[in-house]
């Protein structure tokens, strides 16, 4: 292997992604192009194995695709797989935010828990798919903070580091991600299959 095509169309996504594999000898390349994928499934994991399955497909190679979202306590686990569209489709992430602060309205802090998810799905051309999982506990502010990452990061208050996700540096973020996290067992894998070439050194004269 040395080709893996990102099925995302998500910026923020594709940013971490590089970062995080950006050490393998891999050419990541993007799904440009590619037909948007119906994301029919009911959870993470369905998603993940959509979206990857038909980049296999359309690139004739590898692929990885993701499925993330934010589970709200307090929600019942809403907005989840349905992050990217629970305000409406085509609404921004300014809207969506506003529209979980409207959602939260009066709750008090430490009712406010929830976590990040993420599912990965790496394809083979040939068929074969391997998932992996990660999850970040935070919870949700009562208004924006911080400018890194995207989504509902200036909202997704880290305990530990006491500042939103926003307000964390990129390198600090993908250390303690959700996607960070299920990221782990996708590069061992891609280590596996896509091992560094070796050093060949030509004879030398002396
Ligand atoms: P692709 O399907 O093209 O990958 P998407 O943005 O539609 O892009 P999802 O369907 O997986 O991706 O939706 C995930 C949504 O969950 C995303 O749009 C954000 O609103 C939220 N989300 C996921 N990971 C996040 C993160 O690290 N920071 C902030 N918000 C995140």
């Amino acid at each position: 292997m040395h080709c893996l095509t990102i099925a995302t169309r998500n910026p923020g996504k594709l940013r971490e992604f590089r970062a995080l594999l950006g050490e393998l000898p891999l050419e990541l390349l993007l799904a440009d192009g590619m037909p948007e994928v119906e994301e029919t499934g009911t959870t993470f994991a369905e998603n993940a194995l959509l979206k990857a399955r038909a980049a296999a497909v359309w690139s004739n190679g590898w692929a990885l695709g993701e499925d993330s979202g934010l589970e709200v306590d307090a929600l019942d686990g809403a907005p989840g797989v349905y992050s990217n569209r629970f305000a409406g489709e085509g609404t921004t992430e300014a809207e969506r935010n506003l529209r979980l602060l409207e959602l939260l309205a009066g709750i008090p802090a430490e009712r406010r828990t929830a976590r990040y998810r993420a599912t990965i799905c790496l394809a083979a051309p040939d068929g074969r798919v391997w998932l992996s999982e990660g999850a970040c506990e935070g919870r949700i502010l009562e208004a924006p903070r911080g400018t890194y990452g995207f989504g509902y990061d200036p909202l997704f208050y880290v305990v530990e580091f006491g500042r939103t996700m926003a307000e964390l540096a990129p390198e600090v973020k993908n250390r303690i991600s959700h996607r960070s996290r299920a990221v782990v067992e996708t590069r061992a894998l891609l280590e596996r299959l896509c091992p560094p070439a070796r050093m060949v050194h030509p004879p030398s004269d002396e």
